[in-house]
C-alpha cells in the first residue's frame, strides 16, 4: 500500500458498495443532516485527516461554485497549462471519500481516501462541511481555505436539479426540497448558518471569503485575489489563461471529455454525478425565477432579511 507524499503506485480503484439501506437514508450527526454517502464513520475519522502546510481547502455549501473554484484552482497552480493540470490533486470532497467501503470488512479506507491521503502536493481539498466537522488540523496549522458563497435561492435551484432526477431521494418535488432547504433540515444543513460561520472568519489570514457572483461579474479580478491568496504571483498572461480555460463552455467541453474518454475513476468523476455534466450546468445568475412561485419568493425574502439582518452580507440575485 502506497504510504509516501506523491506515491500511489499500490493504490486499485474499488467499487462503489454502498447498500440499498444506506442509500436511503439520510444521516444526522451533530445537528447536521447529511446525504446517505457521507457516513457518520467518515465524519469522524475526517478529523484527524493529516493536513500538510500547503493544503488548499475549498469550502461551500453546496452548489455554490465547487467545481469551478477546483477548476480554478488547478489551472492556477498549472500556470494556465491544460497538460500540466494534475487530476489528482483534488479529489472528491472530503466527506465523499469513505463512501466505497460502507459496508465492507476487508479495508479501512476507500481508494479515494487513500488517494487524497498520498497524492503528491499540492493539494486541493474540497468539502461541504461546517468548519468544526474538518480534520483538527486545519485549524491548528491555519491551512488557506478559501471559501465560495453564492445567493441561496440560486444554490436551492441549482440543488433541486441536481436532485430530482435521482430515484435515491425519491424523485424529491420542489416544494418539498424548498421547505426542507429553507428550515436547514435537508443536507448539510442550513445554508444560513453554513454561510455565516465563514463569513464570520473572512478576516482570517488564511481564509479567503468570495461569492459566485463577484467571479461571475469580475472573474480576472477575482482569479488574481485567489492567486494571491495561496501565496501564486501568475503573470497576467497566466490569469488569461486561467480564465480562458475555466468558463462554463470550456468546463463542460472538458468534463465531458473527461468523461467518455477515460477509464480513470478520479478523471470520470469530474463529468459524472446523476447524468451528464450535472456539476456544470446553466451557470447564471437568477434562475431562481424560473422555479420559485410568488409565494415561495416572499418566504424566502422574509427568512433571508431575518437571518441577515446584522450580518453585513449581502448578495447579488440577479
Ligand atoms: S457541487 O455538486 O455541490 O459540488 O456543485 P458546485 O460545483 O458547488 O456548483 C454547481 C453549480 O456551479 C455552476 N458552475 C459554473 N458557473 C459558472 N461558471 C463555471 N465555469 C461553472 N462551473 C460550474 C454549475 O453550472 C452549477 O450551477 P447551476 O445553477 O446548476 O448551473
Amino acid at each position: 500500500m502506497a504510504t509516501t507524499d506523491g506515491d500511489i503506485s499500490g493504490l486499485e480503484f474499488e467499487p462503489e458498495v454502498l447498500t440499498k439501506d444506506d442509500l436511503q437514508s439520510l444521516n444526522t450527526y451533530d445537528g447536521i443532516t447529511f446525504p446517505p454517502a457521507v457516513r457518520v464513520e467518515a465524519l469522524k475519522e475526517i478529523r484527524s485527516f493529516q493536513i500538510r502546510q500547503d493544503d488548499v481547502f475549498i469550502v461551500t455549501y453546496p452548489k455554490s461554485g465547487t467545481h469551478w473554484m477546483n477548476e480554478i484552482v488547478n489551472f492556477l497552480l498549472a500556470d494556465g497549462d491544460a497538460e500540466r493540470v494534475n487530476r489528482r490533486s483534488s479529489i472528491v470532497h472530503i466527506e465523499f471519500a469513505l463512501i466505497h467501503d460502507v459496508g465492507k470488512e476487508r479495508s479501512k479506507y476507500s481508494y479515494m481516501y487513500k488517494l487524497l491521503k498520498n497524492i503528491e502536493s499540492r493539494r486541493i481539498i474540497t468539502s461541504h462541511l461546517r468548519y468544526r466537522f474538518l480534520p483538527k488540523q486545519v485549524d491548528e496549522k491555519k491551512t488557506k481555505i478559501i471559501y465560495v458563497a453564492r445567493n441561496p435561492k440560486d444554490v436551492f435551484t441549482s440543488w433541486f436539479h441536481f436532485l430530482k432526477n435521482d430515484p435515491r431521494y425519491g424523485h424529491l418535488p420542489w416544494e418539498t426540497y424548498f421547505n426542507g432547504a429553507l428550515s436547514g433540515e435537508y443536507m448539510f444543513g442550513s445554508w444560513f448558518d453554513h454561510v455565516l460561520e465563514f463569513w464570520k472568519m473572512r478576516e482570517e489570514e488564511n481564509v479567503l471569503f468570495l461569492k459566485y457572483e463577484d467571479l461571475k461579474s469580475n472573474v480576472r479580478e477575482t482569479v488574481a485575489s485567489i492567486a494571491n491568496h495561496l501565496n501564486l504571483t501568475p503573470t497576467d498572461d497566466v490569469i488569461d489563461r486561467v480564465v480562458q480555460s475555466t468558463s462554463l463552455d470550456e468546463m463542460k467541453k472538458r468534463y465531458k471529455r473527461m468523461e467518455t474518454d477515460s477509464q480513470d475513476p478520479v478523471k470520470i468523476h469530474y463529468g459524472k454525478s446523476y447524468g451528464i455534466n450535472s456539476y456544470v450546468r446553466k451557470g447564471k445568475i437568477g434562475d431562481w425565477k424560473n422555479l420559485f412561485t410568488v409565494a415561495q419568493t416572499e418566504e424566502f425574502d422574509r427568512v433571508f432579511q431575518e437571518k441577515m439582518k446584522d450580518s453585513g452580507l449581502s448578495f447579488v440575485f440577479q
